[in-house]
C-alpha cells in the first residue's frame, strides 16, 4: 500500500505538470478526486490495512488528498488569471499606432533646470563634457590638489569602492581629465552626479548633482572670474537674487571664493532648507591653483584660469520652489507631475 500512494503521488506530479488548461485541469480532478478517482480507490483498499498499520498509512493517504487539493486550487487560480487577462486583451486591444496620451511621462525637474541651464553655458561659449561616476582616488583627490591627509578621504565622508575606487565626491574628479582632453584653452563645463557619505536633511543628500565649470587661458583672472559669476547667475535665474561672496577654502584653487545665494524659502531668515543660515551656498570657485593645471600637463607660469562648482540640486531648489532637496530622489509621481514637460 505504502508503494502506491508513493507511485501516485509521483504519477500525479508528472500529470499536473503538463496541464494546460481549464479542460485538462478538471479531468486531472475527476481522475484523481473523482468519486471512482484513483484516491477514493485508494481508500477502498485502506479498509483491507491491518490494524497496527492504519495510522501510518492513513497519514500518508490524508497527506497525498491534502497536496492534490492544494495542487488543483493553485492550479486553478494561475489559469483564471491568465484566461482573464487574455479576455481583457482580447476586449480591448491595444492601439500601438495610437500617440502617446498625455500624462504618460515628462521629464525629472532636475533633467528640466539643468538643460536650461547648461543653455545659459552653451550661449556663453561653453562646451559641455560628462564625467564618470566610478573614479580612481588620483582623479578625485591627487590630481586635484587634495593632500593625503585630507578629512574628505575619510571613510565618513567618501563612499569607497572595494577595488580602491571611489563613488566621486565631487565633479571636479573630471577636472583632470577634461584639462587633459582640451588643453590651455578651455572653456568647458561639466554636470554630473556626486556621492557622499552625509546625513540626510532638507538641504543635504548623499547623492546629489553639481555642475562644475573651468576656464582657462592666457591672463584669466580674479575680475573675470566675479564677471562671469554674475553674468552666469543673471542667466540662470532670469531675475536678480541676492547674493554674497566670501572667501573660501578648496585645495584646488587659490584664491577660493564661496558664493551663497539668499535663500528664498525664508527670505533670509533662517529655515531648514538653509539649514538656519539665511543663505544656500551655492556656487564655490576661485582661480585653478598651479599645482592642478601642471598635473594636466599645463604650464602655470603662462596659463591661468578658474574653476566653479554649481551645487546643481540647490539651484534646482531655488527655481523650483522645492524647499526639501530629498524631494528630488524620491520618485514620488505626485510631485513629478506638477512638473509636466512633454519628452
Ligand atoms: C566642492 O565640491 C568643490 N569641488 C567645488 C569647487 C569646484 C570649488 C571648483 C572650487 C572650484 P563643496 O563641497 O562646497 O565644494 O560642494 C559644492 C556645492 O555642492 C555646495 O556649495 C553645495 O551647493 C553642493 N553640495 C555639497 N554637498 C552637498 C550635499 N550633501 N547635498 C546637496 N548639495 C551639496
Amino acid at each position: 500500500m505504502k508503494q502506491k500512494i508513493e507511485e501516485l503521488n509521483k504519477e500525479f506530479d508528472e500529470n499536473v505538470a503538463k496541464v494546460d488548461s481549464a479542460e485538462g485541469l478538471e479531468n486531472l480532478r475527476l481522475e484523481y478526486m473523482g468519486k471512482k478517482g484513483k484516491v477514493a480507490l485508494l481508500m477502498q483498499d485502506f479498509k483491507n490495512v491491518k490494524d497496527e498499520a492504519k495510522k501510518e498509512i492513513g497519514m500518508l493517504v490524508n497527506a497525498l488528498k491534502n497536496k492534490i487539493e492544494t495542487k488543483i486550487s493553485e492550479f486553478k487560480e494561475k489559469i483564471t488569471d491568465k484566461l482573464n487577462e487574455k479576455e481583457e486583451f482580447n476586449a480591448k486591444p491595444i492601439d500601438f499606432s495610437l500617440p502617446v496620451s498625455d500624462g504618460v511621462g515628462s521629464l525629472h525637474p532636475r533633467t528640466i533646470i539643468l538643460k536650461e541651464v547648461e543653455d545659459v553655458f552653451v550661449s556663453m561659449g561653453f562646451n559641455v563634457e560628462d564625467g564618470y561616476e566610478i573614479e580612481t582616488e588620483y582623479n578625485n583627490f591627487d590630481a586635484v590638489n587634495v593632500p593625503a591627509n585630507h578629512p574628505a578621504r575619510d571613510m565618513q565622508d567618501t563612499f569607497w569602492l572595494d577595488n580602491g575606487e571611489l563613488l566621486k565626491t565631487h565633479t571636479s574628479a573630471a577636472q583632470n581629465r577634461i584639462l587633459r582632453k582640451y588643453g590651455p584653452h578651455c572653456k568647458v563645463i561639466f554636470p554630473g552626479r556626486c556621492f557622499r557619505n552625509e546625513s540626510l536633511d532638507a538641504g543635504h543628500e548623499n547623492t546629489f548633482f553639481q555642475m562644475e565649470g573651468i576656464v582657462v587661458s592666457e591672463n584669466v583672472s580674479v575680475s573675470n572670474l566675479i564677471y562671469f559669476m554674475k553674468e552666469m547667475l543673471k542667466g540662470v535665474f532670469k531675475k536678480d537674487i541676492e547674493v554674497r561672496l566670501r572667501p573660501g577654502f578648496f585645495p584646488f584653487t587659490e584664491p577660493s571664493f564661496e558664493l551663497d545665494a539668499s535663500c528664498a524659502f525664508c527670505g533670509g531668515k533662517g529655515c531648514p532648507s538653509c539649514g538656519g543660515s539665511g543663505w544656500i551656498e551655492l556656487c564655490p570657485c576661485g582661480m585653478i591653483h598651479p599645482n592642478v593645471l601642471r598635473n594636466a600637463g599645463i604650464d602655470p607660469e603662462k596659463y591661468t584660469g578658474f574653476a566653479f562648482g554649481l551645487g546643481a540640486d540647490r539651484l534646482v531648489m531655488l527655481k523650483t520652489g522645492l524647499n526639501d532637496i530629498r524631494h528630488l530622489n524620491s520618485g514620488n509621481v505626485k510631485l513629478l507631475k506638477q512638473f509636466k514637460t512633454k519628452i
